[in-house]
């Protein structure tokens, strides 16, 4: 018989990466699996560079529509659950999340990063005109121009081809040294993810290779499985509160 993982403490360090699916329950689409199309699209053509160059209007009503349903979306118990997690740990805590709807800053969490952007900012596709908040919506034709250069705006969105924010990926990669050096116990913990789009679903790797446990919190089995010491096999919304439930001082 297998028993789970001894539970989490408040000398642990936990890295937490979460992906669609921990907001799947409130309401909002996952990518992959049912529902991974958007009105026939596959998600590369309207979340790539080429996709913009084809079809902006398309690419912007896509996003307006994101936007529209990320606002009216709630936070659920287990974005809360996260947020106490952080509460509890401090500094010992990152939630490094690849979604762009915002509820985890909605659910208070604030030792976040955001691989993937935000669905909440706006920048300009052709110069470095600084990103700003922007919750519009629908962007439709006349599609919005940069006060600056005139080009097209678009939304603040790493899509498919893109390099990440390399000011976000050195915070990931900072905490990943600061816990290997520590020598406490450290826990990397997957949640809501298919484990399919890189560089993410390359953390668990790198997690596991300076020694982390590596716990796995999902309604099925993701692409990089094998990586996974300990699997929790359920919706977030009951699994993240039962670890937290579980958690000891
Ligand atoms: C539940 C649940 C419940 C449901 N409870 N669970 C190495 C190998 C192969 C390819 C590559 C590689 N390195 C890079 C690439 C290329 C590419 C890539 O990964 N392609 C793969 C598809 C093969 N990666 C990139 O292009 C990245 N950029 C890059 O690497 O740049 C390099 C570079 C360097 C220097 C210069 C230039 C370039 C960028 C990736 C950006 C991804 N962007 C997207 C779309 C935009 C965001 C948006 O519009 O929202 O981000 S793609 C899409 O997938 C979105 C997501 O954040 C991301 C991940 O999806 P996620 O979150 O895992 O969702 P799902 O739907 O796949 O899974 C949900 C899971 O939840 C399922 O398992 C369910 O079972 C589960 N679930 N309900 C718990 N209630
Ligand atoms: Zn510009």
């Amino acid at each position: 018989m297998s028993t789970g993982p001894r539970p989490l403490d408040a000398r642990t360090r936990l890295l937490v990466l979460t992906g669609a699916g921990v907001s799947a329950e409130s309401g909002l689409a996952t990518f992959r699996g049912a529902g991974g199309l958007w009105e026939g699209h596959p998600v590369e053509a309207v979340a790539s560079p080429d996709g913009f160059r084809r079809d902006p209007a398309l690419v912007w009503r896509f996003y307006s529509m994101r936007r529209a349903a990320a606002a009216g979306a709630e936070p659920n118990a287990g974005h809360r659950a996260l947020a106490t997690l952080e509460a509890r740990l401090g500094e010992r805590f990152l939630l490094v999340t690849q979604n762009v709807d915002g509820l985890h800053a909605r659910a208070g969490s604030r030792r976040l990063e955001e691989l993937h952007g935000s669905l909440w900012r706006t920048r300009c596709s052709r110069c470095e005109l600084a990103p700003f908040a922007d919750d519009r919506h629908p962007v439709q034709p006349p599609l919005p121009e940069c006060p600056r250069c005139g080009g097209l705006l678009r939304p603040d969105i790493v899509w498919f081809g893109e390099a990440l924010d390399d000011a976000v990926l050195a915070r990931v990669g900072g905490f990943l040294r600061t816990a290997a050096r520590a020598g406490d116990r450290f826990v990397f913990l997957a949640v809501g993810t298919s484990g399919v789009v890189w560089p993410a679903a390359g953390y668990v790797h790198a997690a596991r290779e300076v020694g982390a446990e590596t716990w796995l919190a999902n309604l099925e089995a993701p692409e990089n499985d094998e990586a996974f010491d300990h699997r929790f096999i359920g919706p977030a919304t009951r699994v993240l509160p039962e670890l937290l439930e579980a958690m000891r001082d």
